[in-house]
């Protein structure tokens, strides 16, 4: 037999199939299509990584399957080439990045090629490739022309010590990434593009894709619809007591508008700067306003920072609602950009407005009780067929004189655990009446009234000692005993329940109906609750459902139900040299105007050396032969737009490209995008599932719009990997030198291995820390099949082998099996299931051709060079990858034979192989006359045999 040379073998299949170009996609096919993206890769000078290698194996496998299956498939690659590491790597060394960009995209070239992938190489595209970037030109032209390119003043992240604007990701905790220096907002034009003008379409058509769920989520909590109300509210001038002007709020919560005790401004809200005049305390605003402008919004949003505001003494708003006078404070936690930028405060109800309240000493008004209701098939589910009594009652929270316990009542065989509790009488004072049921349930005398405790929490259950359903509506209050001077109680009481003492740290678990664990929680810390329930304290809307009086009590104050959305439009320039040029110009008379369609592109200049600038503009603009221009429109002096575009420019739209990358009259012919789009499936990375897969379908959906492109989505499937980290589960970083080096491993043990490793590692959805040592078993693996060569054998042979049937039956389980799994990106299980597979293969003592064929055809997409090899050395002339895809017959999966368990005195002893349909008495007799079974009767007679069918023959001695 010949030795397993993974070199040569690798070597002589790359070459071949590159000569034959099995790959290479056509549109001009009659078959039906697919097509397989994966995230083109970021050309960095560290050369491929093991990652990449984890997401484009997966995708290969399913493209080779698909191409086994009868498709025609096209499986692409290119390069996303502009980027941030290439500038400034660039800078450093004083070269242009377009020649390490070359560079580097050899070294990926040459990588990917030497792990065997079935990518069709004559598409390679490159985002920085001027015949590219012509057409990302164009499209931002398209979107200038229909108004969704736009120029806004913005905020830049800049660096005062390096002088120079940072993109997001070049600021780390607010400092510059490369000199700490912490950075500073400065404004400047931006481009933008209009993205939130499709914000809906964005989110609804997420339903008509096939994305896993948390891609959906993740989009849709990016894009933040929102409904909810603007609600105008009158604010005046506390001393002439008249109107000055209104404020609108949004809120998502417009039923707790009852409980809205004062107003929040935006310090940035523009009724602040218009109105200071009228304000008594105008310098501490002023400062406070000052100190916001220095915050990311992060810092402001972040919930576990603590918020500060400032009141805008000397005026104060009118709560539609119920004409109350409320206080307006500005406060940083309320961002400018969002809904109206300002809300109405309500601290019961939202978490960071009762913190504030707390902090500042504001009203709190309770407008929603949490209800809870007994819960379905207990003991206290409401019962429909009885009668319901309304009843308020109380909670006592009776704390021990001196020790840490609290002094409850268990009610016997009702079986509830609970605080002190009293009805309230109409007209009766709360707390004289929890004195009084304090008093006669327990016999303590003297008792001292401490707090109320959060707002009402309404219950509803069966009363089976009054055989009425009850809604109970409920405060707690807090009391301490004096003294522990007693009386005896009263026997009707001591019927019901007895008081008993329960230490603090055991309350938690003695209370056991859910609205006395909320008054406990809320006792030991108040929060505002959030959550649903009946609308109290509220006027005419009491009582109505929450979803109702959303919009009843919007209307009755002259409000208006929105949606609104968080996600912003888009900014779409960098100052930077190493990206596409912005194809634009600045004409002193004409103003902005676009570089006409014919003279696109507009290229980079070609320079040795470039700098950034040092007043924040992009490195282009100091390069005069290249910013000086003549107007298309007038001919006269003009400027070009020194704004390149982001990174995310190219990669919005590739993927049409790649239909038809050659194309130099459109960015892709119609009928070659009508035959290959949509995407069919397209994995990629969790970190790309928000922007660029948003910022992509943004780009796509515009296109569809104008008529561009067939479908209104871009992508129809896509999935996620998990990360590959290094040995010890981090980050594999140059830093700390624990970069895993592709090509030595493809050197030592071979593509087909490291594929096959990659793939076993472990579940394909989740991060996963390399492991050098495996990748033995996966080459072990690969010399197995490799071996089992010797053991083929004619067909003839191998029919009388007893051993053939069962390896029949898991030949067609492992085929049902590894094409199932493929499916469902379960690559490490469709492995192992073809390592019990080689293993039975390798107990029999022959193999025949058809059998070891198929187990190289399903192997084929993990390993695609050896198992080639091996097909041509059992004798096919063609590539195992254009085969039909095997099938398997389901009648077949189950075997016909079962192995059953002999168990005597209940002990297994012994087994024995049966025909599935071997009779009762048939399975007891063999039972019976097997060696062991003898040996244990020793000549008596058993007392009993029972037989469980297919399972088990039981023998009682
Ligand atoms: C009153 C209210 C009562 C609110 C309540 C919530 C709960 P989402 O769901 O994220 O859209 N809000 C509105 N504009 C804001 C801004 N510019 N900056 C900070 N917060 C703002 O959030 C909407 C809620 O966030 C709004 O509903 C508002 O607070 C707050 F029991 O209004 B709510
Ligand atoms: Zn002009």
């Amino acid at each position: 037999m010949s030795e397993y040379n993974h070199k040569a073998i690798e070597k002589k299949w790359q070459e071949k199939w590159e000569q034959s170009g099995i790959y290479t996609a056509t549109e001009n096919s009659k078959k039906k299509k697919f097509f397989g993206l994966i995230e083109f890769p970021y050309p960095s000078g560290d050369g491929l990584h093991v990652g990449h290698i984890r997401s484009n194996t997966a995708m290969d496998i399913i493209c080779r399957k698909r191409r086994a299956e009868g498709f025609e498939v096209l499986y692409p690659i290119g390069w996303d080439a502009f980027g941030l590491p290439t500038e400034n790597y660039a800078i450093k060394t004083g070269r242009n990045p377009n020649e390490v960009t070359l560079e580097n995209t050899d070294t990926f070239r040459r990588q990917l090629k030497a792990l065997g992938f079935s990518f069709d190489w004559s598409r390679e595209v490159d985002t920085t490739d001027p015949a590219y970037y012509k057409w990302t030109q164009w499209l931002f032209l398209q979107f200038y022309k229909h108004g969704l390119a736009y120029k806004k003043k913005m905020a830049i992240n800049w660096c005062p010590k390096d002088l120079i604007g940072l993109a997001n990701e070049e600021v780390v905790d607010g400092c510059c990434e490369r000199c700490g220096t912490k950075v500073e907002k400065r404004e400047k034009e931006q481009w933008m593009l209009a993205i939130t003008k499709y914000a809906d379409r964005l989110d609804k058509d997420l339903d008509t894709v096939d994305f896993l769920e948390r891609i959906k989520i993740q989009q849709r909590n990016w894009i933040g619809r929102s409904e909810g109300a603007q609600i105008r509210f009158m604010i005046h001038d506390s001393r002439i007591m008249n109107e000055i002007g209104e404020v609108e709020i949004f809120t998502t919560r417009p039923d707790t508008l009852f409980g809205a005790t004062y107003l929040v401004l935006a310090p940035e809200h523009s009724f602040v700067t218009n109105n200071l005049k009228l304000t008594t305390n105008k310098e501490e605003i002023l400062a406070y306003i000052k100190k916001t402008q220095d915050k990311t919004e992060e810092d402001r949003t972040e919930v576990s920072k603590n918020k500060t505001g400032v009141e805008l003494k000397g005026i104060y708003a009118i709560n539609p609602a119920n004409n109350e006078k409320i206080p307006v404070w500005i406060a940083d936690y309320v961002l400018p950009q969002y809904g109206t930028g300002a809300i109405m405060a309500v601290p019961a109800h939202d978490d960071r407005d009762f913190e504030f309240a707390k902090k500042y000493n504001l009203a709190i008004r309770h407008v929603i009780a949490p209800l809870f209701p007994a819960l379905k098939d207990s003991r206290d589910e409401v019962r429909p067929d009885k009668p319901t009594e309304k009843r308020k009652t109380i909670y006592g929270i009776v704390k021990h004189w001196k020790d840490d316990s609290y002094l409850c009542l268990d009610w016997g065989k009702l079986g509830w655990h609970s605080f002190v509790i009293g009805g309230v009488e109409a007209g009766e004072d709360v707390i004289e009446a929890a004195t009084r049921e304090i008093k006669e349930e327990t016999g303590y005398q003297h008792i001292k009234f401490v707090r109320k405790v959060g707002g009402e929490t309404h219950a509803s259950f069966y009363a089976h000692h009054k055989e009425v359903n009850r809604y109970s509506i409920s405060e707690a209050y807090h009391f301490e005993l004096i003294d522990g001077e007693k009386i005896e109680v009263a026997e009707e009481e001591t019927k019901k329940h007895t008081a008993v003492w329960v230490a603090e740290k055991d309350m938690a678990t003695f209370l056991n109906l859910s609205n006395l664990n909320y008054v406990w929680e809320q006792f030991k810390k108040e929060t505002a609750y959030t959550g649903a329930g009946t609308i109290i304290n509220s006027g005419a809307f009491n009582d109505i459902p929450i979803d109702e009086a959303k919009k009843m009590i919007t209307e009755s104050v002259g409000g208006k139900m929105v949606t609104t959305y968080k996600l912003r439009d888009w900014v779409f320039s960098r100052q930077r040299y190493w990206g596409e040029p912005i194809p634009m110009v600045h004409c002193e008379k004409c103003g902005i105007v676009p570089v006409p369609e014919k003279d696109l592109p507009v290229t980079l200049p070609e320079v040795k050396n470039y700098k950034p600038t040092e007043t924040g503009e992009s490195p282009l603009a100091s390069i005069s032969e290249w910013v000086n221009t003549t107007c298309p429109k007038c001919n006269g002096k003009a400027k070009r737009e020194t704004d390149t575009m982001p990174n995310w420019a190219g990669s919005s739209w590739y993927y049409l490209r790649y239909t038809d990358p050659k194309n130099t009259t459109a960015f892709a012919d119609a009928d070659k995008l009508r035959y290959w789009t949509p995407v069919d499936w397209y994995n990629g990375g969790m970190e790309h599932t928000t922007l660029h897969l948003l910022y992509s379908r943004f780009w796509h959906k515009f296109l569809y719009d104008l008529k561009l492109v067939p479908t209104s989505e871009p992508y129809q499937k896509r999935t996620s990997h998990g990360l590959i980290l290094a040995k010890g589960g981090v980050k594999m970083s140059k830093s700390i030198g624990n970069v895993v080096n592709p090509d030595s491993i493809v050197e030592t043990v071979g593509a087909d291995t490291l594929r096959i490793y990659e793939m076993f590692m472990g579940p394909f959805d989740q991060a996963i820390a390399w492991d050098t040592d495996s990748i033995a078993g996966s080459r072990r693996f690969v010399e197995r099949v490799w071996k089992l060569r010797d053991k083929l054998s004619d067909n003839r042979t191998q029919t009388t082998d007893p051993k053939a049937k069962e390896i029949k039956i898991l030949l067609h389980k492992t085929t049902k099996k590894v094409g199932e799994d493929i499916e469902a990106m379960k690559f490490n299980t469709a492995i192992s299931a073809m390592m019990i597979f080689v293993s039975e293969l390798e107990k029999t003592e022959s193999i025949s051709k058809a059998t070891y064929g198929t187990l190289l055809q399903l192997l084929a997409p993990f390993a695609p060079h050896f198992t080639e090899e091996l097909w041509e050395m059992i004798g096919h002339a063609d590539s195992i990858h254009l085969e039909p895809w095997p099938t398997y017959d389901p009648k077949k999966l189950v075997s016909d034979t079962v192995t059953i368990a002999v168990q005597i005195n209940g002990k297994m002893r012994t087994t024995f192989v049966a025909n599935r349909s071997i009779s009762e008495d048939d399975a007891k007799k063999t039972a019976l006359a097997l060696p062991e079974s003898i040996k244990w009767l020793d000549g008596k007679e058993p007392k009993k045999v029972i037989y469980i069918v297919g399972k088990i023959v039981s023998i009682v001695i």
